[in-house]
Order: C-alpha cells, then structure tokens, then sequence
C-alpha cells in the first residue's frame, strides 16, 4: 500500500496545551508521525511518496475562503500585535455574546476562528496543515488511478475542522477535502468512516444536510468525551442529508467486543450504500494506553478490523487523524493498514 508522507509536518509544533488546569506538553507532536512512519518502513508496507501540489481549489471546495486567509496570516497578525507565544484563543463569541459582526482585532478573529482552546498555532502550522491536506489529495490520486488503497500519513489531523474553524488539533478537514475531491472527479457517493476515538464533527458538519457522503462516527459519548457537544445518536443529517449521518457514541470502558457490534452495524450502512470510494478518518486513540481516551482497543483488535474494513471490498483512502499513545501508534496504525491487506 502506498504511503503519502511530507516531513514538513514538524513545522507544526505547539509547545504548550492546557489540561485540567495545567500546561502540558501537547499530546498532538511531531513524534507521532515519526513513529508510524518509523514502522511502516520496518515492516515494508510499501512505497512512501511526497505529496504532489494540489494547489488551494480542493481546500476551498470545503472550507471557507475568509477561514484559509486567517489561517494563513494569523502568525503575522498575532506576532504583529506584539505577542509572541502560540497563538490562542482567550475570549470567544459565547452563547450569551453572539457573533454580530466581526472586529479586525487579532484577538477576535482568534476566538471567531477557534472551536476550543487546546489547540495551539505556531509559525509554521498553516505550510504544516496545507501539507498534510496535499497529502490526503495525492493518495486519493492514487485510489482514483486503481489503487485498492492508500495510506496518507496526515499531520496535523483534520475531522475535527468544519469549514471556518480550527480545533481539536485539526485545522484543515483532509478527510473531508479528499472526499469532495473525489466527488468532484467523478464518484457519485463516497462514505467517510469516522473510527477516531473523537466523534468527527467537523467531518459531519460539513456534509450534513448532504446525501453524496455518508458520514459514519465511532466515538466516546458526549456525556463523557470530546467535542461533548455533538455526536449523539439522534444526530442522523438534515434535508437533503437526512439519513445520512450515523453516530454510534460508546461509553467510557468499551472494549473492542462492544466497539466490533458498533463497527458492524456501520459497515451495513456502508454496504446498503454503495458508495464509489471509502475514506477511514484513522485514529489509533481508541487504544487502552491512550492518555486521553478511554475505549480499551488492543494491537491486535487493530489487525482484526482492518481486515473487517477489506472485507466491504471497496476502493479506500485511509486519512491519519488522531492517536497519543505515541510509543506504540507505529504498530496500531499499521496493524490496520496490514489487517487490511491480509
Ligand atoms: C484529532 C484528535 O484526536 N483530537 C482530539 C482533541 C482532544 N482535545 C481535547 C482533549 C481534552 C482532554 N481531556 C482529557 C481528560 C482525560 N481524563
Ligand atoms: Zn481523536
């Protein structure tokens, strides 16, 4: 399987993320792209190639022009104010201060841009994210050109950006940027299965009063997990997309036998849909060691369900999104690719 990588991933690294109160060192680093990398070469799970350049068009069928023009001058605009840490958000339109119009101060557009507050912007995140969606594009060339299946090694992830909003370490939708370029090069459905620990809201957003993506999401219920606001059960689309939403939120302890029901139930919706093309927003934070998640997957429920996800027979763009765990996310990543494969 192929393997779309670009090192200019480490241009993105934030130095700080609040937990509970403290500062932490972000659990999104540079290592884990390193990592995967690091095993998919160990192991010879094929060819690794660098992004080719898409331009911007594919990343502005999905989002906002005004959000990519933020994204790429923030850094200028924050330093310029005469701050010089990470970019953060500090003060949002809140639910009882609506958003009304907007204020050019750096500090608002911050907050009008930014989902929650974990997520940090350095001087080379934009080059970072544009990268990362390249590589997401080129893999789908790849599957689009025949290929079974392709891997791209995304970083920063995306399913947790919708159009004009960063957050939840994502900044550009790759998952949702490689879907619409599919549809637009001919597929008439393409299915997006959500199997990061994270319910997949910027993902879903995006497409969810539309009926030529199918959005499935396995993910930590909101009672209990991030984004806490969205991915509940009775969120299933709207108009046009009315159906075509599936969200199937897990408790906090599901091991993989519980998280297999829900998979299988998702793999049906795939199957009764047809879809022309099958993206996997892949995250590996559904493991038992995760730092900050709580399903108890194990290395090797990740072989047995990439051979579950072979098993639909479809044409498949594995797009990397989260996954903390970082000694171990090279071998539970390929684990899938590899189950996949076998
Ligand atoms: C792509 C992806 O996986 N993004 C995840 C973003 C999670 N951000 C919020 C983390 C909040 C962590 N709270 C942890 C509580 C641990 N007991
Ligand atoms: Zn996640």
């Amino acid at each position: 399987m192929l393997t779309v990588y670009s090192d200019r991933h480490t241009l993105h690294h934030a130095h700080a993320e609040p937990f509970g109160g403290t500062v932490v060192e972000p659990f999104e680093c540079p290592q884990r792209a390193e990592y995967v990398l690091a095993r998919l070469r160990e192991v010879g799970l094929g060819p690794v190639n660098t992004p080719a350049d898409h331009g911007l068009e594919p990343i502005l069928r999905v989002h906002d022009a005004g959000y990519v023009q933020f994204l790429q001058t923030v850094w200028a605009d924050w330093t310029a104010a005469g701050f010089s840490g990470q970019v953060t958000p500090s003060v949002w339109p809140g639910r009882t201060m609506p958003f009304r119009r907007p204020s050019s101060h750096i500090e608002a557009r911050v907050g009008y841009h930014a989902l929650c507050g974990e997520t940090g912007i350095v001087e080379g995140t934009w080059e970072a994210a544009y990268w990362s969606a390249q590589a997401a594009l080129t893999a789908l060339d790849a599957v689009l050109a025949g290929d079974r299946a392709a891997f791209a090694l995304c970083r920063p992830p995306g399913h947790h950006a919708p159009k004009d909003q960063y957050g939840g370490y994502c900044f550009l939708n790759n998952a949702a940027i490689a879907a619409q370029a599919a549809l637009d090069r001919g597929a008439q459905r393409v299915a997006v299965l959500d199997v990061d620990f994270h319910h997949g809201n910027g993902t879903q957003e995006i497409f969810y009063d539309r009926s030529d993506v199918l959005f499935l999401s396995l993910h930590g219920t909101p009672d209990q997990a991030y984004p806490y606001f969205m991915g509940w059960e009775d969120e299933t689309g709207s108009g046009d997309g009315a159906g075509f939403t599936a969200n199937y939120p897990l408790p906090a302890g599901t091991p993989y036998s519980v998280w297999k029901q829900a998979l299988e139930q998702a793999l049906d919706r795939i199957r009764d849909y047809a879809p022309d093309l099958l993206v996997i927003s892949l995250g590996l934070d559904t493991y038992e060691q995760d730092p900050i998640s709580f399903f108890k997957l194990t290395a090797a429920d990740y072989l047995d369900y990439g051979g579950l996800l072979a098993g639909l027979t479809l044409p498949t763009l594995f797009v990397m999104e989260g996954g903390y765990a970082v000694e171990d996310l090279g071998i539970n990543t390929v684990n899938v690719l590899q189950g996949f494969e076998t």
